[in-house]
């Protein structure tokens, strides 16, 4: 706990979201979802517009089309929120060796580890001009937290939201702390929220008052004892640079050895959604599970299994951790359990995100079925919406970009009964139209997204060249003569 708020916590507002509309000036200020846009498809984020109507992330996307019909629909682009994130993980790399990055659109920044003096108004101007330089590096916004802890940097940037910076000076911490819920809190999930409030604690407050005995009680020596310094702002975790954490695990000794076999597994499956709770609040997942026995005799053994890909599911861990014990003989007593989760991956909901495009795509290439997916999927949602891919070899997914030898480069906007909407603008251009092409035209093709900000060759801006990523130093070709990029 830090006596001036020199904890910075920086997230992206509508992440993904806002870059399709830094990208697409016509969607500027419009509802905007993107995710999966398949009949089974999850909304992985919303423009704040859309989240007027309900809209929300991992929410089904047809559920979000019927509250927001008139939503742009987007498959993601992952290789361009890639380039985005980099560019503004290098802008904190800037500020501090210390950035421990927990997502693409979120890291941790340790200010004081860079050089920025302790006190309020400095840390305040380091945080609005990240805020300025993000900016003019990518063109788009996102929320600062400073705080003297991460728990606390984190609540403020989520108070900041959208486009803010929130300073929670310390010494107020525990007074702001205490009216929140206790799923503020890191390593509190729906588990021990529950556990908690059949005992009527709701609030961190009541957290506080029940004491640090009554919390170990309920939820075990670690965890109750870590649960009660953070309920009272107490949160010493150090920012952790990037990679430095390898693996996430939890413990517990016992104060009299376990005999009883179902007691044994029951603890197990504790420890392991406890392990699934710091590795959720990392914004991490991993591949190997580990599971940790030491025995009355102090004899100590780990077995491993490694699963097929990297998870946070807490099922998948928790049923991990039950085969592991099940070959451990525990017939002497055990003092102590430990599951862990190593071989640590970021960015799990890409994946998942990558996996579910690689479906639909597939099922996309088997010819005649696809009509029949855009057929059902269409159904009460307007044709422009829809993937199709009628001529069974090209596939125009809604937002990605395309190239025409005529009006030069534009995004699809949607495809349909052979026939594919293109709407020509770029990221610096004044909204553009639309125009409709048959799905097999030879003068159209898939084309890399533009970088959101145009490089300005020794413009007096306010960005320089240093703010751009590597890959966006050079200028993209010049847009073509059509009547979209007039400026
Ligand atoms: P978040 O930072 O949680 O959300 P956000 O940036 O879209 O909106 P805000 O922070 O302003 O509330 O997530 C960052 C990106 O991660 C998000 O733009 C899309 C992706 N994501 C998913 O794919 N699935 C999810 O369930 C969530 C929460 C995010
Ligand atoms: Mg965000
Ligand atoms: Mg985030």
């Amino acid at each position: 706990m830090r006596g001036a708020p020199t904890i910075l916590h920086l997230d992206m507002d509508a992440f993904y979201a806002a870059v399709e509309q830094a990208a697409k000036p016509s969607l500027r200020g419009k509802p905007v979802v993107v995710g999966g846009i398949g009949p089974r498809g999850v909304v992985a984020t919303a423009s704040y517009e859309a989240r007027v109507f309900g809209v929300h992330s991992a929410m089904a996307t047809g559920q979000a089309r019927r509250m927001c019909p008139n939503a742009a629909y987007l498959a993601p682009r992952f290789s361009l929120y890639r380039q985005v994130s980099d560019a503004v993980m290098e802008l904190l790399h800037g500020l501090s060796p210390l950035v421990e990055p927990l997502s693409l659109d979120e890291a941790f920044v340790d200010l004081e580890a860079g050089g920025t003096s302790a006190s309020t108004q400095a840390a305040r101007e380091v945080g609005e001009r990240l805020r300025r330089d993000i900016r003019a590096a990518t063109g788009l916004t996102g929320s600062v937290g400073l705080a003297g802890s991460k728990m606390l940097a984190k609540i403020a940037s989520e108070r900041a939201k959208p486009d803010g910076l929130v300073v929670i000076a310390p010494g107020t911490e525990r007074e702001l702390l205490a009216p929140l819920t206790v799923r503020t809190l890191p390593g509190v999930g729906p588990a021990t929220a529950e556990h908690l409030r059949r005992v009527g604690i709701h609030a961190v407050g009541e957290m506080v008052e029940a004491g640090e005995d009554e919390l170990v009680r309920l939820l075990g020596r670690a965890h109750g004892t870590s649960l009660h310094a953070m309920a009272q702002g107490l949160d010493d975790r150090p920012v952790v640079a990037e990679r430095d954490a390898k693996s996430v695990s939890v413990e517990d000794t016992f104060d009299v050895d376990l005999h009883d076999r179902a007691r044994v597994r029951s603890e197990v499956a504790r420890l392991a959604d406890r392990c699934v709770g710091r590795l959720r609040s990392a914004g991490r997942s991993g591949r190997t599970v580990v599971l940790k026995v030491r025995r009355y005799d102090f004899s100590t053994l780990t077995r491993s299994e490694t699963l097929r890909g990297p998870t946070d599911d807490p099922a998948v861990i928790r049923e991990a951790a039950a085969r592991l014990i099940e070959s451990v003989d525990t017939t002497g007593g055990v003092r102590l359990l430990g599951v862990g989760v190593s071989g640590l991956a970021d960015f799990t909901q890409e994946d998942l995100f990558a996996q579910a495009a690689t479906a639909e795509e597939a099922t996309a290439e088997e010819g005649a079925e696809p009509v029949a997916d855009a057929a059902a999927e269409g159904s009460g949602v307007g044709p422009v919406e829809e993937i199709a891919e009628e001529a069974g070899r090209r596939r125009w997914a809604p937002g990605h970009d395309v190239r025409h030898a005529e009006f030069g480069a534009g995004w699809v906007q949607g495809s349909g009964v052979g026939r594919v909407t293109v709407r020509f603008e770029q990221p610096w251009s004044e909204p553009g139209r639309v125009r409709t092409f048959p799905v097999d035209d030879p003068d159209l093709e898939p084309a890399e997204p533009l970088p959101l900000v145009r490089a300005e060759e020794g413009s007096g801006g306010q960005s320089s060249p240093a703010m751009r990523p590597k890959s966006w130093s050079s200028p993209p070709e010049p847009p073509p003569p059509d009547e979209a990029s007039s400026p």
